[in-house]
């Protein structure tokens, strides 16, 4: 397993799960500074970000990018993929057909989180889950023209209505056929939704494809009361290889998150 910590380029995202902010080459030192793996960017947009700065920051770091995060569509545009107006969900996928393309050139996957939108009003659950099927599809398909996964996250309650626990969403992806479509396996998300972490993990097995370590008040693993240690047996046992990447709240400060983190992540792994 590997280590990589979040920094957000996204103001109006303020408040929000990362540890660095707004100027991506400061992100990069901190990052390699503490010793991690690797970093996952939250953009605004896939043209705010250039290929050539990120992979030479890459390289003159020694640092991967684990994921890029597609969240800025809700949260800028209020695009989401199970919007009831064609028009809007066709807008949010090429929004993230652009962050697929900027992950793709830095090796790394894209994340669908915010981006999957809710039903609700005149939207039926079946509906919602109908497009969002239909958009995972045609998104995984480019995600794969660059040799990539296609992240797909199940968020708490309080974010969607559409699947929140692992087990549902691992359910969905099979049934509807996405065979290039792998989880994100938020440890905060789960901390409200599932009944036992590590067992979690263990049933959805080789469909874990990135992992949030963030404790249960989403500061850094080792400030919450989530018993990390059978997680990350059960992240051994079944064979995953992936990032422990740290979308968690800068708090008491950033450094201080940076280091906790990266502290627990040897400690346990
Ligand atoms: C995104 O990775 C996530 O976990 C969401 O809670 C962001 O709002
Ligand atoms: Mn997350």
């Amino acid at each position: 397993m590997k280590s990589a910590i979040t920094i957000s380029l996204v103001p109006e995202a303020r408040g929000g799960p990362f540890v660095y902010w707004d100027d991506l080459a400061a992100g990069f030192a901190a990052a390699a500074r503490h010793g991690f793996d690797a970093v996952e960017i939250f953009p605004p947009a896939a043209n705010a970000v250039s290929v050539g700065q990120a992979r030479e920051l890459m390289e003159r770091h020694s640092l991967k990018v684990a994921a890029v995060g597609t969240g800025a569509g809700w949260v800028r545009h209020k695009l989401r993929l199970t919007d009831p107006d064609p028009a809007v969900r066709a807008k949010a996928r090429e929004f993230i057909y652009g962050i697929i393309n900027l992950a793709g050139y830095l090796g790394a996957p894209a994340i669908i989180g915010s981006m999957q939108g809710r039903w609700e009003g005149a939207v039926a659950r079946e509906q919602a889950l109908d497009w969002l099927a239909e958009e995972l599809q045609a998104l995984s398909e480019r995600a794969a023209a660059h040799q990539q996964v296609l992240l797909y996250e199940p968020l708490n309650r309080y974010e969607t209505n559409l699947c929140n626990r692992n087990a549902d969403a691992a359910d969905f992806v099979t049934t509807r056929g996405l065979k290039n479509v792998r989880l994100l396996c938020d440890l905060y998300h789960m901390n409200i939704e599932e009944q036992n972490l590590a067992e979690s993990l263990r049933q959805t097995g080789a469909l874990v494809g990135h992992v949030h370590f963030a404790d249960s008040n989403r500061r850094a693993i080792g400030l919450g009361h989530t018993d990390a240690g059978p997680i990350v047996a059960a992240l051994r046992d079944i064979g995953y290889a992936g990032y422990l990447s740290a979308e968690i709240l800068p708090l008491p400060d950033a450094e201080t998150a940076a280091a906790r983190t990266i502290e627990s992540f040897r400690r346990l792994v």
